[in-house]
């Protein structure tokens, strides 16, 4: 009889294809299904030729040809194809199989999809899945949750494919119920605009405050890659400066219009629904957006006047305060996806592994950098860290960057180079360590205008006042709620 398959796939695109591949090396045998099904037999007997895949043509030959447990992993499109595929594959599946989901899908979809799959008594893995083709192929950072009965079941395929850190750790751990799984991965994506927004920022004041080729900036990058801000964006980064096209920088021939996906849209509204303040990362989402509105933007350029960009300081000690800047403002964004994780686990009921996440993400990943090693110690030393900037590595680190930083966007707003990222992170970093906000103020309008109250710092928290500021109004006050 042939051998049964260790894992079933459906979805032989980029990632798919490339995850079978990695999975295959390591020595599973894997069933692979694609809707078009033409595409099964080209990779069978394609890049797949000579190995152990066994092709199927449909989903009931697909399951039939799984090992018990089954496992089905799926690596399509997110949204209704998702569903579509749980609802063809759910009849043929007995109770105890597996069911997963490794493609970017919301957070509360898989939520919602675990219970329904659960309520056929079969399990779910959501998991995210993050480094692209070649880290897919090479190894991936994963993020799963779902069913924390099927992690046993899972746990040495999905560990033996993940990226490894140095010392072998595998870049993937059981993350929680449910969605919590893809709710880190979504965070992961949001730091993933972020990095990229400061990066883009950094570089607009090299390029056109500083006058720099881009030759000149890849030798900064390739500087940069060497001490704290080392990481694979910033790798990229010094690579994309370097590579010509007709020995001229092919970056400068690019459009300037970004454009995106939704999972960092995703990231900001989660923010907003919790209450988080995720200001560098929703300013990268708005940066895109903005980018986008290009031939607005052309016409703007042509009416309205700015100041002229003009630098005479010393270029040397800028340089090395753009690397100040973009390290402190790296800090901050961890900070805030942290922050967002912790109140969404507390939301949702999940038991977070704080630093477990930030070696999921050490290696394979878009964010992988050396940086989160540091996270990891922070959350070693105390799991119960409430914000990475009370921890005594990363606060020291923050508070030497600021005045390189505050020199950055000083000189950035006076010359009119937008940088929101780097400054709506030194805003919130100058909010987040003040006693004293100007809420009072606020307060006090809007009990003023909707009679809405205050508290009062000579009265104990809890007790709401309400002044008839005009002496027009009445005594009624609003009910006192969050929303
Ligand atoms: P795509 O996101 O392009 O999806 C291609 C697969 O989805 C093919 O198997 C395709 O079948 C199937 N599919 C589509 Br498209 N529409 C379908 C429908 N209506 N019903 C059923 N199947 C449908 O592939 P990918 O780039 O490999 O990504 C797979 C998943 O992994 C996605 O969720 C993606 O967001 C996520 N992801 C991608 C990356 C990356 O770097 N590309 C990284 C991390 C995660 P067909 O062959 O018949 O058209």
């Amino acid at each position: 009889m042939t051998k049964l398959a260790d894992i079933g796939l459906i979805g032989l695109a980029v990632m798919g294809e490339n995850l079978v591949l990695n999975m295959e090396s390591k020595g599973y045998t894997v069933a692979v299904y694609n809707r078009t099904v033409e595409k099964v037999d080209k990779f069978v007997n394609g890049r797949g030729a000579g190995k152990n895949f066994i092709g199927a043509h449909s989903i009931e030959d697909l399951v039939a040809s799984l090992e018990k447990p089954r496992k089905v992993m799926m690596l399509v499109k997110a949204g209704q194809p998702v569903d579509d595929f749980i609802d063809m594959i759910v009849p043929h599946l007995d109770k105890g199989d597996i069911i997963i989901d490794g493609g970017n899908s919301h957070f509360p979809d898989t939520i919602r999809r675990t219970k329904y799959v659960e309520s056929k008594g079969l399990l779910y893995v959501g998991t995210g899945v993050s480094g692209g083709e070649e880290g897919a192929l090479n190894g991936p950072s994963m993020m799963p949750g779902g069913s924390p009965e099927a992690w046993p079941h899972v746990k040495d395929i999905f560990q033996s494919i993940a990226a490894k850190v140095e010392d072998g750790t595998p870049c993937c751990d059981w993350v929680g119920e449910d969605g919590a799984g893809h709710f880190v991965k979504m965070v992961h994506n949001g730091i993933e605009y972020g990095d990229m927004q400061i990066i883009c920022e950094a570089y607009q004041l090299m390029k056109d405050l500083l006058g720099m080729s881009a030759d000149e900036m890849h030798e900064v990058f390739k500087e940069w890659n060497k001490g704290d801000l080392d990481s694979y964006l910033i790798e990229i980064t010094r690579d994309i400066l370097g590579y010509k096209e007709d020995g001229e920088a092919l970056v400068e021939k690019i459009l300037d219009t970004a454009g995106q996906k939704g999972t960092g849209k995703w990231t900001g509204v989660a923010a907003l629904d919790l209450g988080i303040p995720l200001t560098l990362i929703g300013e990268s989402v708005f940066a895109r957006c903005l980018s986008a509105q290009k031939d607005l933007r052309v016409e703007a350029s042509k009416v309205i006047e700015g100041p002229k960009v003009k630098f005479e300081g010393d270029k040397a000690q800028m340089i090395n305060d753009l690397k100040d800047a973009l390290f402190g403002a790296k800090i901050i964004s961890y900070a805030q996806g942290y922050n967002l994780m912790m109140e969404a686990a507390a939301e949702h009921g999940w038991n977070l592994n704080y630093g477990g996440i930030a070696l999921m993400w050490r290696g394979g990943c878009i964010i992988r950098s050396v940086f989160l090693g540091d996270i990891k110690k922070a959350f070693d030393n105390n799991p119960e860290l409430p914000n990475l900037l009370l921890d005594p590595y990363f606060k020291g680190k923050v508070e030497a960057a600021q005045a390189g930083w505050r020199r950055v966007c000083a000189t950035a707003l006076t010359n009119g180079v937008p940088v929101p990222s780097l400054t709506s992170a030194l805003c919130y970093f100058d909010g987040f360590r003040s006693e004293r906000l100007p809420a009072n103020l606020l307060q006090a309008q809007r009990d003023y205008f909707g009679a809405h109250t205050y508290e009062r710092i000579d009265k104990p928290r809890g007790q709401f006042f309400h002044t008839n500021w005009t002496g027009r109004g009445g005594d009624t006050a609003s009910t006192t709620y969050d929303v």
